[in-house]
């Protein structure tokens, strides 16, 4: 490709910030998209140690993209030297909060200004529904780096009343520091979303960050990169190395310089990263994983509104979701008439491609995941499930699998525990009068991601919210998260926050300070 040199001058009066790459120039969505297709280590976009590549496929088309450096461990290494010399030595540990602040607020400036390249991107490379992905993938990712932003100057330690060394007198007080090199694995639901979930908090805390987008979908991550350098955000803060997982990912995990790992992925690879955080050097970790949230629908539910939010639940971003509902519970006085309106709403699902704006479905991220519902529908046919609507791959160019609904789950078919991170229903059936008996299925599972219930009746809804096992608990609502509000799950789902004020607390580490005077 052309080489290409963006300088941005009206930026708030400053100018003279520029990044060199060689992009890759696409005409798609109406627009001229221009694109990195290396890795990022200190400001740079460069190629691999080794000079191996991959692809990238579009879903839609199972065509690829374009193709990028293959990272080996020998590039996280150089990442990891640039992202500790960036902590140790650099302007970003010398400049104040609210300077750092304002780059990270220019940074979300930058994104809202190139969203619909952003939004493409993430269409054209996870498969996401452009609007959608304005809205949400890109939308809220602008949120929580706004949100961070603005927490920057307002990190703040404490003053302790602790018992003086009479006949002396002492000072105790309380400072809130970064951790230094932080290493970030994300999965490829929400490419830039998930980045940004973590990244925002972990930079506004001051600390420097080598990332790892999933394999299948790092291109918003590059493009993200190359807007960090037009903000300010100097050389070596932020590293994107594009690889595998059990090579790059396994060597964040495992390297003696990286003091915390912020993981988002599934709870068998979130165990391997905790072992091997535990292993190296005791690092700090966070895990945000996998889910089976339960949604609970009672008979003197708002039907009309439940049966959308129900569906919005479980087929939103083609399932691709992680608080997903994986079960839902339906009252069995309404559960025939419940069922069949769920599934003239399923139908109604626009299926086509993600970029046309009238979709509402898009293509399932990749092809190994499209593979795994169709297996896992099979799976639960086999234990006695009904399918509604839907279940098989579409016959169409595109990985395209539709809103799916299985009825006649009980407790000991595979749907019933099993996450399927996909456009599937499963639906469960309870007692009208048995409120215990449907908390303790609900609750019967190792995962406590997210919760859900519809119901008109305020105290009823208070004590199932109160006996959900979950971070996060709906009540007549599903799916309405918030950059303000905190996010993560209990039990196997993992611990630690992202969003809202705790989440900085997973990037921070405190010092006390004790003075005799
Ligand atoms: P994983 O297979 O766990 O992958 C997540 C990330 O970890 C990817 O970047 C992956 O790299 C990397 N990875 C793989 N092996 C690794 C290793 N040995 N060491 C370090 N990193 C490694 O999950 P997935 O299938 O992509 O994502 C789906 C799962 O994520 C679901 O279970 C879903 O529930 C969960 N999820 C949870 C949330 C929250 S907020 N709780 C949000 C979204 C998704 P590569 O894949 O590139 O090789």
């Amino acid at each position: 490709g052309e080489n290409i040199d963006i300088v941005v001058r009206n930026l708030r009066g400053e100018g003279g910030l520029s990044v060199t790459y060689d992009p890759i120039v696409l005409n798609v969505n109406n627009m001229e998209l221009k694109f990195p297709h290396e890795q990022f280590i200190d400001g740079k976009f460069v190629g691999s140690s080794d000079g191996r590549t991959f692809q990238t496929i579009n879903p839609a088309t199972e065509k690829p993209i374009c193709s990028l450096p293959l990272a080996t461990v020998a590039d996280v290494d150089r990442a990891v030297r640039a992202a500790k010399k960036a902590f140790e030595r650099g302007e970003w540990r010398q400049m104040s909060a609210r300077e750092r602040g304002k780059r990270l607020y220019r940074l979300a400036e930058l994104m809202e200004e190139h969203k619909e390249e952003l939004a493409t991107l993430e269409s054209l490379d996870a498969g996401a529904v452009y609007t959608l992905a304005l809205k949400t993938h890109v939308g809220m990712s602008i949120d929580v780096w706004r949100y961070f932003a603005g927490w920057c100057d307002k990190i703040q330690g404490k003053t302790i009343p602790i018992s003086n060394a009479r006949p002396n007198k002492n000072l105790c007080l309380t400072v809130r520091e970064p951790i230094g090199v932080v290493g970030l694995i994300t999965p490829w639901n929400y490419p830039l979303m998930m980045l940004s979930w973590k990244m925002a908090a972990c930079l506004a805390a001051g600390n420097t960050v080598v990332h790892k987008p999933a394999q299948v979908t790092p291109l918003t991550a590059l493009k993200f990169a190359e807007l960090s350098v037009l903000a300010g955000i100097p050389p070596g803060v932020i590293n994107i190395v594009t690889g595998s997982g059990s090579l790059v990912g396994n060597r964040l995990t495992a390297h003696p310089d990286v003091r915390k790992i912020g993981f988002t992925g599934s709870t068998e690879i979130g165990a391997t990263v905790m072992e091997s955080c535990a292993k190296s050097n005791i690092k700090k970790v966070s895990l945000e994983l996998g889910g089976k949230s339960p949604l609970i629908i009672f008979a003197d539910a708002d039907l009309e509104k439940a049966v959308k939010q129900a569906c919005g639940a479980v087929f939103f971003n083609k399932g691709e979701n992680c608080i997903a509902a994986g079960r839902v519970f339906i009252a069995k006085s309404i559960h025939d008439s419940f069922v069949k309106k769920l599934v003239e709403e399923a139908k109604q699902y626009k299926i086509g491609d993600p970029l046309d704006r009238s979709t509402a479905h898009g293509p399932q991220n990749h092809l190994a995941h499209l593979n795994k519902l169709v297996e896992y529908v099979e799976n639960a046919v086999r234990d006695g499930a009904k399918v509604e609507v839907g279940g098989k791959r579409l016959e169409r160019e595109g990985l395209f699998f539709p809103p799916t609904i299985l009825s006649n789950i009980d407790d000991e078919n595979f749907a019933a525990s099993e996450e399927s991170f996909g456009p599937i229903m499963c639906i469960s059936s309870f007692d009208d009068d048995d409120v215990e008996d449907v908390l303790r299925r609900a609750n019967d599972t190792e995962f406590g991601l997210a919760a859900g219930v519809f119901t008109r009746d305020a105290s009823k809804s208070l004590r199932v919210a109160e006996a959900l096992h979950a971070g996060t608990v709906f009540v007549n609502t599903y799916q309405k998260t918030d950059v303000a509000a905190p996010f993560g799950g209990f039990k196997q789902s993992g611990f630690g926050k992202d969003m809202g004020e705790e989440a900085l607390n997973e990037y921070l580490v405190t010092k006390t300070i004790t003075i005799e005077y």
